[in-house]
């Protein structure tokens, strides 16, 4: 969660009919632009460098730039998302990676895998398996992964949530937080666990930034929880990105 450096995307006017879930109204383009401004200025005000890369049109979640891509200190990895209008994503970011990274890997086909699935934790990535990544893109991934001299290992997750990090975010080096669904499910054997209060669940995603942690304005059981533990929380609009169903680790690529 040490990060100099970033990339995201501004959104495209197209983001209204961004991937959801459910048939729930989609966000304003308004709404998600003055959202996605506010989270460039606080990655910024974090000691962050960040790269904006131009909308895509034909894209509508191309704004969530975390999924084709998996990004190191010393390498990235250009993924296969796991669903089919995010798969070309992927085309759109390579250049730019491969401008800023020496060595750019590439997940093999089959498999798919998202970046949203992947938490990076101190003692290596937690690569979640969804309906987004799946046995053989997570593998393969695993395999990326350590020929960047990192390690990695497989997590299973609850059914009914998008991302891993949908429902789960690193806090520190030995702090996770998350659903109670996901805290239940033994992948953070070892880590001190945050459950987020019920009803809060969108609340899980948050992000570390530095020495501040990124989280949803919307969630003030969370927020006061997060303070109360010592975690200086900078609090961001969400209500637009959360109806297509995003949070605030999804915006960026960090390294
Ligand atoms: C999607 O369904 O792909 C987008 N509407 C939301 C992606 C959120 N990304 C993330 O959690 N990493």
């Amino acid at each position: 969660y040490e990060f100099n450096a970033a990339i995201v995307r501004e959104p495209s006017t197209s983001v209204v009919n961004g991937l959801r879930a459910d048939d729930r109204d989609g966000p304003t383009y308004e709404g998600v632009k003055a959202e996605h401004d506010a989270y460039i200025a606080a990655m910024r005000r974090a000691g962050v460098e960040v790269t904006v890369l131009p909308p895509l049109e034909a894209f509508p979640d191309s704004i969530f730039v975390e999924d084709p891509a998996l990004v190191f200190t010393n390498g990235a990895i250009l993924l296969r998302p796991g669903t089919p209008s995010r798969v070309d994503e992927t085309a759109e970011i390579a250049p730019a990676l491969r401008e800023m990274f020496e060595t750019v890997l590439e997940l093999p086909a089959p498999g798919d895998a998202d970046g949203g699935d992947i938490m990076y934790t101190p003692s290596g990535a937690l690569i979640g398996l969804s309906a987004r990544t799946n046995r053989i893109g997570a593998e393969a991934l695993v395999t990326c992964i350590e020929k960047l001299g990192g390690k990695a290992r497989i997590a299973e997750t609850p059914k009914g949530v998008l991302h891993f990090k949908t429902a789960s975010s690193l806090l520190d080096d030995e702090t996770v937080i998350a659903t109670a669904a996901l805290a239940d499910a033994a992948v953070f054997e070892g880590f001190r666990k945050i459950i987020v209060p019920e009803g809060e669940e969108p609340a899980a995603n948050v992000l570390r930034v530095n020495d501040v942690v990124f989280a949803s304005a919307y969630y003030p059981r969370t927020l006061d929880m997060l303070e109360s533990r010592g975690y200086k929380v900078v609090p961001l609009k969400t209500v637009e990105i959360e109806k297509i169903d995003a949070g605030l680790s999804c915006m960026s690529l960090r390294w």
